[in-house]
């Protein structure tokens, strides 16, 4: 039986890849620490600056609500409603937990984006009226950062935290390898800077957690999170390269947090960096201001013309 690296009673996790072990005790207070150490070696806010998470309901965003609150940050919650229903209530009961994390915290507020509510349609609706849109995940994407970017600049918030682990990052790692999206390869980062064309500042502060561990966090702190999948997540490649990536971390522990951690390194000594030509022409769309490749309207107007 291992025991906990802090006070040898038997431990509650254990993570191979770090060889260390905690008690239910202890584990969520190293979580806090480590939280708070990848917060300052990137920079990714202070404590005079407002947070706003990105709440879906699941364990990932309410445990990094909940470790930024411990921490003494002033956090805030976003939960953006799609109104994904396939005979679940998927999206009903991810807003009722975000919204009851909320209310047991009452220093802290979350604002709620009904998508529906705003322009008459939910996520699956106008997906199937899109032709040329084969699942709701194909624009899910665009609707919540463009929502998130949206409320975090009009709201005041400097900088929005989302909720990604190391399992997130890897897959998204091994997606981007697997195409060589050299694009988003020279994108992805823990934190990407707000800029003059009209983007807030995206940090994760959870990018060097195991999913496990984020997991075991909100159940040893009682956080209620929803623990199914949405259900459009049936056959999706990220789910894919999760499990191709846990396999390769079954038969050698650690191979996650290399390939991951890794890449940062190498492009940190200057793997993947922008070429110098590399010019993108950005307008203002017309319809809400933010910044597009497109002429007139960006891609998320576009989606509500009938
Ligand atoms: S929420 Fe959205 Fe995922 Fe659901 S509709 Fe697809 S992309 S599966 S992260
Ligand atoms: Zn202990
Ligand atoms: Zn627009």
């Amino acid at each position: 039986m291992r025991q906990c690296r802090q006070c040898a009673a038997p431990a509650a996790i254990h993570m191979r890849q770090h060889r260390l072990a905690f008690c239910a005790a202890h584990f969520p207070a190293w979580v806090v620490k480590q939280t708070s150490r990848t917060i300052r070696s990137h920079r990714m806010f202070g404590h005079s600056e407002r947070v706003l998470v990105a709440v879906s309901g699941g364990k990932d965003s309410l445990a990094l609500w909940d470790v930024l609150l411990e921490l003494g940050y002033q956090a805030d919650g976003l939960y953006i409603d799609l109104g994904i229903d396939a005979g679940d209530a998927y999206s009903a009961t991810s807003r009722h937990k975000a919204a009851a994390f909320a209310a047991a915290r009452p220093d802290t507020r979350l604002i709620i984006v009904d998508i529906a509510a705003c322009y008459g349609e939910t996520l699956a609706e106008v997906a199937r009226r899109k032709r040329d849109i084969q699942r709701p995940c194909a624009i899910c994407g665009l609707i919540k950062r463009h929502e998130m970017n949206r409320v975090t600049l009009e709201e005041g918030y400097p900088v929005l935290a989302t909720g990604h682990n190391l399992d997130d990052e890897a897959a998204t790692l091994l997606g981007n390898v697997l195409y060589w999206q050299s694009g988003y390869l020279r994108r992805q980062w823990p934190v990407l800077p707000a800029d003059e064309t009209g983007l807030a500042r995206k940090v994760k502060p959870f990018h060097r957690f195991y999913e496990r561990e984020t997991a075991a966090y909100a159940l040893i702190r009682g956080i209620d999170y929803i623990h199914a999948e949405c259900p459009h997540a049936v056959g999706a490649s990220s789910i894919a390269h999760k499990q191709t990536l846990n396999q390769m971390e079954h038969a050698k522990p650690g191979t996650k947090m290399q390939f991951y951690i890794n890449f940062l390194r190498a492009k940190k000594e200057g793997l993947f960096v922008p070429f110098e030509d590399e010019q993108i022409t950005l307008n203002t769309c017309a319809q809400c201001g933010q910044s597009t490749t497109a002429e007139a309207r960006c891609t998320f107007c576009r989606l509500w013309e009938v």
